[in-house]
């Protein structure tokens, strides 16, 4: 899919000003390109700063002198990509960098894919694909929580606890084949009793790696939170005080917020997109209608969704449609510190035939309530323990192949446990090849180009 041949060139740090800015060079030719781009006839030396000038190709129209930078060298294999790489730190401006970029391509260097360098480095073996995924994850990654899930990742934590499971297997599978290939010693090269024993410990050793999965993903992949509820209940004064921001309107009018306001947040560490709606009553005007359809749209597809209800005013018809709604839900009782119309839910049911499943009572204006509400939703967002370990598999394609790789070896226990004495070598090695074929597939031994086509398009340019 792309070239390893080409010497390749990207701005790596991001759009924008700065204190400094990368340009970054990597390639055969990394070398070459930065000496003409620099000026300068010595080589650089591997992993020394060099303060150094930018000049533009006399030729062109904008030549000349550009800025001054520090540059680095890398010397293969020792670099991000495991080729020659050459950082060039300038002043953080695009229009500088822009130019440096201009004139390494002028000076021999092709403009990198998304990805390409991080693609490189997998080629070249510094990482593995679950590094690759994970140096994007880390980008990405807006919450803490995510950040250290990624970073362990990259780390190699997977990488190695994959690598113990694959080399059991290899084991098994090797011992198993000696015992098909010498079938004459009238011995097997392991007992049937042995087998069950490390099949078991590999299948340990994947459900550990999937049973935090759930978790995994929810890390990885944040949820939706839409704020629902009649109008005027303080959805969008709820909205605002868990972004922490007066990002939506608050006003005593009925039906302000009209159209889906979202904001991401971290909650518990889990990003969150944080959706508040228009209230859900019958709709006076074409726009509100909209409103509402969108509101009732956004519930419907969330991960969780608050609705939020008024103590303050008696409950009706359109509080009612709202409670009988299906979703998975956690009921906010707003404005305690006006008087009641109706019970709390603490002391009892507020109306015949309405059941509350998850209710809290708070004060928006006055805070009373609001930093259990945070601490109930991060709890339903996360599971029961939120601030247990890092989970350390967060990858929807690595669940699944683990769990393929936990299927088929499964099936091998199954099939032994089955045979009795009588050891099923062909089917155990069936099952136990498909399961080491799903772990390579996970740290990409053995990957379509589509796949990684798929994977890499998700980076960013320079990275
Ligand atoms: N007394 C009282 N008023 C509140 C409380 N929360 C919100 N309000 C007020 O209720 C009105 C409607 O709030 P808003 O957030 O715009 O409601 P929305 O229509 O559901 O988005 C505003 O005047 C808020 O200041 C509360 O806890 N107590
Ligand atoms: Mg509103």
């Amino acid at each position: 899919m792309f070239s390893p041949a080409d010497t390749i060139v990207a701005i790596a740090t991001p759009p924008g000003r700065g204190g400094i800015g990368v340009v970054r060079v990597s390639g055969r030719d990394a070398q070459a390109v930065a000496s003409r781009i620099l000026g300068t006839a010595q080589r650089l030396a591997p992993r020394v700063a060099t303060f150094a000038r930018v000049v533009a190709a006399s030729d062109g129209a904008g030549a000349g002198p550009i800025d001054q930078v520090v540059a680095t060298f890398f010397l293969a294999p020792a670099s991000y990509t495991g080729e020659d790489v050459v950082e060039v730190a300038a002043h953080g401006s695009p229009v500088v960098l822009e130019s440096i970029l201009r004139a390494a391509m002028a000076a021999g260097a092709r403009l990198a894919e998304p990805g390409e360098f991080t693609f490189r480095a997998f080629l070249n073996g510094r990482i593995d694909l679950v590094q690759a995924e994970a140096v994007a994850d880390l980008v990405n990654a807006v919450t803490p929580l995510q950040a250290r899930a990624a970073f362990d990742q990259l780390e190699g934590t997977l990488t190695g606890a994959i690598a113990r499971i694959d080399a059991a297997l290899f084991d098994l599978i090797a011992r198993l084949e000696a015992s098909i290939d010498f079938p004459d010693e009238g011995y097997h090269f392991v007992a049937p009793g042995d087998i069950d024993v490390e099949l078991h410990r590999v299948a340990v050793d994947i459900g550990v790696l999937v049973g935090d999965a759930g978790r995994g993903r929810i890390v990885r992949e944040g949820r939706q939170v839409v704020v629902a509820g009649k109008p005027n209940v303080g959805k969008s004064t709820l909205f605002n005080a868990l972004v922490g921001a007066e990002r939506a309107i608050v006003a005593p009018q009925a039906g302000t917020t009209r159209d889906l306001v979202s904001e991401t947040v971290d909650m518990a560490g889990v990003r969150v997109c944080l959706v508040d709606t228009a209230g859900v009553r019958d709709p006076n005007d074409a726009i509100e209608r909209e409103g509402v359809r969108r509101a009732v749209g956004a519930a419907s597809i969330a991960d969780l969704v608050l609705l939020v209800l008024d103590r303050s005013r008696p409950l009706d018809d359109d509080d009612r449609r709202l409670l009988a709604s299906g979703a998975d839900r956690l009921i906010v009782v707003n404005k305690c510190d006006l008087p009641a119309a109706w019970n709390s839910l603490a002391t009892g049911r507020p109306a015949a035939g309405l059941a509350f499943d998850d209710a809290i009572d708070v004060s928006l204006r006055t805070g009373f309530g609001v930093a259990e509400l945070k601490q109930r939703l991060g709890a339903r967002l996360l599971g029961a323990d939120p601030l247990r370990d890092v989970p350390a598999v967060t990858n929807v394609r690595h669940i699944d192949l683990l769990v393929k790789a936990g299927d088929a070896v499964g099936r091998a226990r199954t099939a032994l446990a089955d045979r009795g004495g009588d050891m099923p070598e062909e089917f155990l090695l069936a099952d136990l090849q498909e399961a080491r074929a799903a772990l390579e597939e996970v740290t990409g031994k053995r990957t379509s180009e589509d796949l990684l086509r798929h994977i890499f398009a998700r980076f960013c340019v320079g990275k």
